[in-house]
């Protein structure tokens, strides 16, 4: 497959994409951004996503195949609007799509959709994942077996809101000298019906030893988890938010703590950015977005993808994206 930084899709627009490997192809599962002239604000209210599409492509061709709408929100009883960032995870023969909307509150859960075919149609369970919240689920399968999802995204995704371990609608971001909020982890039963375990926090160190602080703005966790292994460590990749950056912090097994490693990514056009690896023929790619279609309107986003490239001592080469 050749490295392309180009828009993928440029027929609609396309978010967020988590790609993996099934039957031989890279299957994407972005968001699908709807055009709108609403105003951006930090609540991400310009994010109304309403349906998802799955995407694949393979290693003779460029060309990206378009499997069409997959799950609609009006086919899922728990959810209200904002079908945000998906992720889709094999497992007892069955692709379960793992995806973050409001319930009928107005309050993120995650919820499963699940499919016999990578492409879709998913069936949507009738409830969310019961004790979820917030947004950006990204699931990882261990050697194991067993899969974890991993979430949380500040602001519009609500994370701040749960500090106390309870939704608090008051609930805001700590003090800059305090440490930061925690994306959270939660095995699933192997039924893969529920959080085997309640969340716990995804604890991220800097290279002393300490947690990182609220302030840390460059380094701190945003939204947009993802997780995958390389040569045995364990690999927790993020988007800094209010930065713009993808980090990366590393761990020896799922549940850290993790110690921050370095930048993925430098900042993007458009104000979110969002990304996934996967590896594919022996290469790695990044999946990320950025708003080069819509010359930077931050909910007219468009997929792409590069390679990825480590170091002999497992770091990660930083990519910047190049704008003409
Ligand atoms: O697409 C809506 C939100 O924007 C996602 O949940 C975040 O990760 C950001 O990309």
């Amino acid at each position: 497959m050749k490295t392309q930084n180009k828009p993928l899709i440029t027929d609609i627009f396309t978010a967020d994409p988590s790609a993996h490997v099934y039957e031989d192809k890279i299957f994407i599962y972005p968001s699908h951004d709807i055009p709108h002239n609403g105003e951006d604000n930090d609540n991400g209210d310009e994010y109304q996503m309403e349906d998802y599409h799955v995407f694949s492509m393979s290693e003779d061709s460029d060309k990206v195949i378009d499997h069409g709408m997959v799950l609609h929100q009006d086919d899922v009883p728990w959810v209200s609007n904002q079908m945000w960032a998906p992720d889709c995870v094999f497992k007892n023969n069955t692709y379960h799509l793992v995806f973050p909307a409001r319930d009928k509150e107005g309050n993120f859960r995650l919820g499963i959709a699940e499919s016999k075919n990578p492409a879709g149609p998913f069936n949507p369970r009738p409830e969310c994942i019961p004790g979820s919240f917030s947004i950006d689920p990204c699931s990882f399968i261990d050697d194991d077996g067993q899969v974890y999802i991993y979430f949380g995204g500040l602001w519009g995704g609500q994370l701040e809101k749960y500090r106390t371990g309870k939704f608090d609608p008051n609930g805001k971001e700590p003090a800059k000298n305090e440490h930061a909020v925690w994306p959270n982890v939660a095995p699933m039963k192997d039924d893969m019906s529920e959080f085997a375990k309640a969340p716990s926090d995804v604890v991220i160190l800097d290279e002393n030893g300490n947690e990182l602080l609220a302030g840390d703005e460059d380094r701190r966790y945003f939204e947009d988890p993802w997780m995958h292994k390389h040569n045995g460590k364990y690999y927790f990749s993020y988007s800094t938010g209010t930065t713009h950056y993808i980090v990366y912090a590393v761990a020896d097994n799922p549940y850290g703590p993790f110690t921050y490693q370095g930048r993925i990514l430098e900042p993007v056009l458009g104000w979110t950015t969002h990304h996934s690896i996967v590896e594919y023929h022996g290469k790695t790619y990044l999946f990320y977005h950025d708003c080069e279609i819509s010359k930077g309107i931050n909910h007219r986003r468009n997929v792409k993808y590069c390679e990825l490239k480590y170091n002999e001592d497992g770091s990660i080469q930083t990519i910047t994206p190049e704008y003409k």
